[in-house]
């Protein structure tokens, strides 16, 4: 099975700063606290789209960086929340942080969402901090910073556009002239019938899978079983390319054995919408035939295109027409698998590292303002609602030992 890879780099909005500011008016002498607080940064969030198959576009494009939320105004007024950043994938993608290879979601349906990196919490302004005590605070609250990770994103492909025909036809042939894959051209040996797959991709924002399917026709008829994979493949695709042998004696009663065959084997396959090609155009055998095959294509309501699989004539417009057709074609079946939602764990939340210098404080408690007096005392009851002091002593600190946070050493006494 071929599988699809991408490590994207994502990374979230911090929060706006709050701000230190005093109401002023005309004749007021001195104003109340009325520094706003600031916004939330942007969220970096992966969503499911059905019209996505590859993970192809990240080879274009693999960084994501969320904007950050606006600062705190005067008046109380907030700053500005920005605005998420969404990151499409297709139905299947699984999520891995790629450093821990944790398994952070797998997102099977359209439109599933999974966040990755939350924004950072606005930081409140002054107006929150005055008290009874302090009516004029010269405190603020920093924006809490974005998050970054680097992801890797793997997908099972499964095949959209199925192409079938009779033997010879030139399946493999068309499959290795728009795509990547490489089958075996003639003489296809029927001991393994695991459908060829290749990626075509058009433009950045147009992919095709496809999948040459020998087997159906050609291992049913020498009485081969057809393995899951191949099964899967076969159900999964949403449309079919039919591909005629333009040198064959009777095209016309290949193409309706085909069909036959193709609802015998499962009806809905013979209702699935079909884009006929007619092949080999470069021989001029093939050339004389044609406008009597189109004749008869357009009659039965098909849109027959000539094509060259050898020289890899007209192609590029077989492929459009097959983008078209997906876009309204039905919903492909779910896979088995059901989706795993892990929510991220509060980053808000402080660990603390017993380190050389002393006792290392990460996370919440790195938002206060030290810039400002009245910060350190607020400080403090900030470390014991969090629960950092409590945690710093069931983890043994000692009188006199160092309390790292962020680029200040603090020392502990009880
Ligand atoms: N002249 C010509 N030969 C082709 C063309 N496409 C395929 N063939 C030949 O037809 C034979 C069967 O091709 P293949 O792709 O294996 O057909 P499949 O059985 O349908 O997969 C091979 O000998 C190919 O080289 C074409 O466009 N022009
Ligand atoms: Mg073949």
């Amino acid at each position: 099975m071929l599988i699809d890879e991408a490590e994207i780099f994502v990374s979230s909005g911090r929060g706006g700063d709050g701000m230190v500011h005093f109401h002023r008016e005309k004749y007021v002498n001195r104003g109340g606290p009325d520094g706003g607080d600031g916004g939330r940064g942007g969220n970096i969030i992966l969503k499911v789209s059905h019209h996505i198959n590859t993970l192809g576009s990240f080879r274009h494009k693999s960084r994501f960086v969320a904007d950050n939320g606006g600062r705190g105004g005067i008046n109380n007024s907030t700053g500005r929340s920005a605005a998420h950043t969404e990151i499409l994938v297709p139905p299947g993608t699984m999520v891995f942080d790629a450093e821990s290879s944790e398994l952070l979601g797998d997102l099977v349906a359209h439109d599933d969402v999974l966040v990755v990196c939350r924004g950072g919490r606005g930081g409140r302004g002054n107006q929150h901090f005055a008290s009874s005590h302090n009516q004029a605070p010269r405190t603020a609250e920093k924006g809490e910073p974005g998050e970054e990770r680097l992801l890797r994103l793997e997908l099972k492909l499964i095949a959209d556009v199925g192409i079938v025909g009779v033997p010879n036809a030139g399946k493999s042939s068309f499959l290795a002239a728009v795509t990547n894959a490489r089958p075996k051209i003639a003489n296809y040996p029927f001991t393994n019938l695991e459908p060829n797959l290749g990626v075509a991709e058009l433009d950045m924002h147009n992919s095709l899978i496809l999948a040459d399917i020998p087997g159906l026709i050609e291992g049913a008829h020498m009485g081969v079983g057809l393995g899951d994979a191949f099964l899967r493949h076969i159900q999964r695709t949403r449309i079919l390319i039919h591909v005629l042998d333009g040198l064959a004696e009777d095209p016309m009663a290949d193409f309706t054995q085909t069909n036959n065959e193709l609802s015998l084997f499962d009806p809905n396959l013979g209702k699935k919408a079909q884009i006929v090609v007619f092949n080999k155009m470069d021989m001029p055998e093939a050339g004389e035939r044609w406008p009597q095959v189109k004749t008869e294509l357009e009659k039965r309501g098909y849109l027959p295109m000539p094509i060259s699989a050898l020289t890899r004539q007209d192609l590029q417009p077989v492929l459009w027409k097959a983008i078209e057709l997906l876009k309204e074609a039905p919903e492909p079946e779910m896979s088995e698998a059901l989706p795993v939602y892990r929510p991220m764990e509060d980053k808000r939340a402080f660990s603390i590292q017993k380190e050389s210098e002393g006792w290392r404080v990460k996370g919440a408690a790195s938002m206060t303002y030290w810039e400002y007096d009245g910060s350190i005392r607020r400080f403090q009851k900030l470390m014991s609602f969090l629960g950092v002091e409590d945690a710093l002593r069931q983890a043994g600190i000692q009188e006199g030992d160092m309390v790292l946070i962020g680029d200040f050493e603090l020392e502990w006494q009880d």
